[in-house]
Formats: structure tokens, sequence, C-alpha cells
């Protein structure tokens, strides 16, 4: 359980996952405990939650002093660049996702954090690794700069803890898909627009070719993982890169069939564009057992109960 002490720092809060992991750390350390900070304007959905910075985490001399005034004793750091913004802008992707890293780690060192968060993705795996059940230890050859960012960032994760003992903790994220917040940039975006189109047009044009399978998870699964493996204890991490986790793994055409369960009159067209070649580098499914052993991961959401799940909520929000 997490210590009541301890003084979070979220970097990239109104993004995605940042928005949902905020609300959920907030629940866990107390509103006041739990600073949200991004380039962006503060997210909607925080907005009187608890206390927001504007921080830039390329900027490390204002980053540092933040974490020296605020008291912070954990950073999550979830700025980065995705898959497919990464690809229109790749130097661009590769400075933000190494340097916004490197530039956490070495503060965490100087300044003895508790602990860092920092996720990796299942773009780390190429099209040289297993398809199904891709193992945590595998070919890895990323044919995206962003897979590439990922799986460097694994390996400084694993070297400043072997080096510096910073206890850094990491998982490789399949396509997230949530009706919070936006998502921003990746190539498994299509699983979170197919609904909010269902329900406003009952029609999509899927950017991914009907048979692509990739894996999936439930923003509420991922929000538990994360926390799971933060509150572990040390001695039960074996893997200090980054942990596999699955959750689901379904294609454009079964995600449009379970929403068709809910809208019977919803259509799908597939018109397939430069995100196809990216997914179909990566595998269809994960083989988590070693997160399942090492901090007991189980998944709670497979397609059904998240479509349904998904459709009510968004229904409430409109
Ligand atoms: P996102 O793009 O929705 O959010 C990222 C946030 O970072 C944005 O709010 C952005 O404004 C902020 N940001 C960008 N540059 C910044 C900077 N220089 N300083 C401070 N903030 C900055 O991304 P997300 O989907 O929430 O992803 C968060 C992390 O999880 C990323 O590392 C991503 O690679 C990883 N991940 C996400 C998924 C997914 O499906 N969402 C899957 C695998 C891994
Ligand atoms: C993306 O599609 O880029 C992300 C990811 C799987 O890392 N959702």
């Amino acid at each position: 359980m997490p210590a009541r002490k301890d003084k979070v720092l979220v970097i990239g809060a109104s993004g995605q996952i940042g928005v949902e992991l905020t609300l959920a750390l907030r629940k866990q350390y107390g509103n006041n405990n739990v600073v949200a900070s991004d380039l962006r304007e503060e997210n909607p959905l925080l907005k009187g939650t608890g206390p927001y910075v504007s921080l830039d985490v390329m900027n490390k001399e204002m980053l540092h002093v933040q974490v020296i005034r605020q008291n912070i004793t954990q950073i999550y750091l979830l700025a980065a660049i995705l898959s497919a913004t990464g690809e229109k802008n790749p130097n661009l992707a590769w400075h933000l996702n190494m340097q916004g890293l490197l530039n956490v780690l070495d503060i965490a060192r100087e300044e003895k954090l508790h602990k860092v968060y920092w996720p990796s993705s299942i773009a780390v795996f190429g099209p040289t690794s297993p398809k199904v059940n891709c193992p945590q230890k595998t070919v890895i050859e990323p044919t995206t700069v962003y897979g590439i960012s990922k799986y460097a960032g694994e390996f400084w994760c694993n070297y400043y803890h072997q080096r510096f003992g910073v206890d850094v903790r990491s998982i490789r994220y399949p396509g997230l898909i949530s009706y919070k917040s936006a998502p921003g940039g990746g190539t498994t975006d299509y699983a979170v627009e197919i609904y909010a189109e269902a329900l406003e047009q009952k029609k999509y044009n899927c950017f991914l070719k009907e048979d692509t399978y990739l894996p999936m998870m439930y923003m509420p699964d991922a929000i538990r993982a994360t926390l799971e493996l933060m509150h572990a204890p040390a001695a039960s991490i074996s893997v200090r890169t980054s942990y596999n986790v699955s959750g689901m793994s379904f294609s454009p055409k079964e995600i449009a069939e379970s929403i068709q369960d809910h809208i019977p009159d919803f259509t799908i067209q597939y018109k397939p564009d430069s995100r196809q070649q990216i997914a179909d580098s990566w595998p269809q499914s994960i083989d988590d057992s070693i997160a399942q052993k090492d901090w007991g991961w189980k998944p709670q959401y497979d397609l059904i109960k998240m479509t349904a799940d998904m459709l009510e909520n968004l229904q409430v929000k409109s």
C-alpha cells in the first residue's frame, strides 16, 4: 500500500493515461499529495481535484526546481510522442522520449526519489518478434522511432537501477482504450474512436484492415496494473527493463461486431493508411506470465465487458 508521506509528480497529466492515473493516485495519496503537470493546459477533469503546474519535461532545471520546491518523492513520467505522430517527426519523438526520461532519471538519482514510473509499449516489438503470445524476452527489433525510443528507454531504466539504485518500474502497455480523455496519436487509437463514432454517426472508417489483431487493454485494467506494480515489494520485481502485460487481443472486425451487439445498424468500412504498416510490425498478443508470477497481474476486462462499459459511459457523457 502507498506510504502517505509520499508526494507524487505526474508529468504528462493531461493526456489519455495521465488524467485517469492522476485521479487514481489522488485517491490513494490524498489530493494535495499528487501534483499534476503538463506542457498543455490542465485537463478539465483534473480541475479542482488537486495542484497543477505547467511544466516542460525537457527543461531539466525547471523540473529540478519543482521537484525540490514541492518535496516530490515519486515521479510518474507520461510525456511522450506516440507511434503514429512519431513517424511524422522522428527527431522530435526521439528527442522528447529519450531526453525527457534521462532528465527524470538524473533528478531521481540526485534527489534520491523513492520511486519512478515510466511506461514502455508493445511497440518495442518488431516484425521479427513472435506474433502470438509474444514473450517477455525474445527477438526485439523495432521498426518505428517510437519503438526504438521505448526499447532504449527500457535499458536506461535498467541501467539507472543497476548502477545508481533508482527504483524505476515499467510496463509495456498494449493499446489503451478509454472514454475519459482522448488518445494522443497512436496506431491503436482506432479502438477508442470507433465507440464515439458508433454512437454519434452509426458508422466508422477504420484506418486498419479488418483482420489486424493487436494487444489491447481497457484503461481501468491499465491503471490497476500500474498501481499494483508500483506498490509491489521491490524484492518481487525481477524485470527492471519493462514488464509485458496482457489484457485482450482483437481485430477491427471483432470490435465492430461487439458494438453491433448494442447498436445493430452500426457499420464499419476499412481504409488502411500508413498506420497499417506500424500495426503489422507489432505482435497480435502478449505473454505476461512473468508479471503474473512477480506481482500477481490479472486483467478483469475482455472485449464484451469493455464494449458494454465504454458505450454506457460515453452515452452518459453525451
Ligand atoms: P498522450 O499523448 O495522451 O499524453 C502525453 C501528455 O504528455 C500530453 O498531455 C502532452 O501534452 C504531454 N507532454 C508532451 N510533451 C511534453 C513535455 N515536453 N513536457 C511535459 N508534458 C508533455 O499519451 P498517453 O497515451 O497518455 O501515453 C502516456 C505514456 O504511456 C507514453 O509514454 C506512452 O508512450 C505510453 N503508452 C501509451 C499507450 C496508449 O495506448 N495510450 C500504450 C503504450 C504506452
Ligand atoms: C500507439 O499506438 O502508439 C500506442 C502504443 C501501443 O504504444 N497506443
